[in-house]
C-alpha cells in the first residue's frame, strides 16, 4: 500500500527520508538504545489505528538523534525532531517539528535553538548565509517559544512547492549543524561554558514541555501518566547530570 494510502502526508515521509538521509553525514554516527516497548507503538483511539515510530542515534558532539513519526488517529501526522547537543561542545539544538491534518500541513517549524544565551558565532555566520527561502503563511511563535533562534522558520507550507522548500530548508539547517559537528572541538565537563549549555538545554527542555498541543494528543491517545513519561522520558530528557 502506498504511504497515501496509509494516511501519511508525503511531507512527513519525505522529511524523515531526508532527515535520515542527512545524519549519515554526521561524524561517528552511532546506534543508540531504544526501549524496545517506545521503538514501535501501535494502539487504537476512538477504533482508529495510532502508530509511532522512534528512531535514535547519537554522534559526536550530539548526545541524542532523536526522529519520531507518528500517525494518531485517522487525521493526524506528526513528524518530531530533536538533536541535542553534548553540553562539552558548543552546538545548538536542532528541532523540527511537522502536524498534519487530513492532506493539510498546519505546523512545520525548524531552528537550531541556542543553549548557550546566543547562538556560536560560525553557526550564526552560516545561517545567514543560506539560500532565502519564502513562505507564503508564516505562523506566530506561542508565548513559550523564546528558546528559539533569530532564524526560526515557523510557516504553514501553501502547496507542494512550498512543502518542497521546506525540505530544503531542514536540510541547510542540518548541513550548518554538520559542519559544526566536524568543526568544534569539546571542552571540560566542569567548563564554565559547558555548564551553561547544559542548563541551556535543561531550559529547552522545560519550555519544550510547555507545549500543552503535544501533551493533549498524547494523553487523548493514550491516558496521561503515559503521556508524561513520554514526554520525560523520550521526547524532552534533560542530559545527564554534569560529574
Ligand atoms: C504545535 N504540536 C503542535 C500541534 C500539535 C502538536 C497537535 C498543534 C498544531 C498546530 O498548531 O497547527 C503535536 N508534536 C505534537 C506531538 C508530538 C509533536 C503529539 O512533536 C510528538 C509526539 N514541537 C516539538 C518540537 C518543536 C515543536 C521539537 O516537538 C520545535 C522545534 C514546535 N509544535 C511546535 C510549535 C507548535 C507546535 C511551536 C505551535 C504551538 C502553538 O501554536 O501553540
Amino acid at each position: 500500500m502506498s504511504s497515501a494510502a496509509l494516511g501519511v502526508h508525503p511531507l512527513v515521509d519525505a522529511l524523515a527520508d531526508q532527515i535520515r538521509a542527512c545524519w549519515q553525514q554526521l561524524p561517528d554516527l552511532q546506534p543508540l538504545a531504544v526501549d524496545p516497548e517506545l521503538e514501535a507503538i501501535s494502539g487504537s483511539l476512538d477504533g482508529e489505528d495510532l502508530f509511532i515510530r522512534n528512531e535514535l542515534r547519537c554522534s559526536r558532539g550530539l548526545r541524542k538523534l532523536h526522529l519520531e513519526t507518528a500517525r494518531l488517529g485517522a487525521g493526524l501526522q506528526i513528524l518530531h525532531c530533536v538533536f541535542f547537543p553534548d553540553p562539552r561542545f558548543n552546538l545548538p539544538v536542532f528541532g523540527a517539528d511537522i502536524v498534519a491534518g487530513r492532506g493539510v500541513v498546519s505546523a512545520a517549524i525548524v531552528d537550531l535553538s541556542p543553549v548557550a544565551g546566543s547562538l556560536p558565532e560560525a553557526v550564526t555566520r552560516r545561517l545567514g548565509a543560506l539560500p532565502q527561502r519564502r513562505f507564503s503563511q508564516e505562523r506566530e511563535l506561542p508565548e513559550w517559544g523564546t528558546i528559539f533562534s533569530p532564524f526560526v522558520r515557523f510557516v504553514r507550507p501553501a502547496d507542494a512547492a512550498e512543502e518542497q522548500q521546506f525540505i530544503a530548508l531542514v536540510s541547510d539547517y542540518l548541513a550548518v549543524l554538520a559542519q559544526g559537528c566536524r568543526d568544534v572541538d569539546p571542552q571540560p565537563i566542569d567548563h564554565p561554558d559547558t555548564v551553561k549549555r547544559h542548563q541551556g538545554q535543561l531550559s529547552y527542555c522545560r519550555q519544550q514541555k510547555r507545549n500543552d498541543k503535544t501533551r493533549r494528543v498524547l494523553e487523548k491517545a493514550f491516558n496521561p501518566t503515559w503521556a508524561d513519561r513520554y514526554i520525560e522520558e523520550l521526547l524532552f530528557d534533560d542530559p545527564a547530570p554534569l560529574g
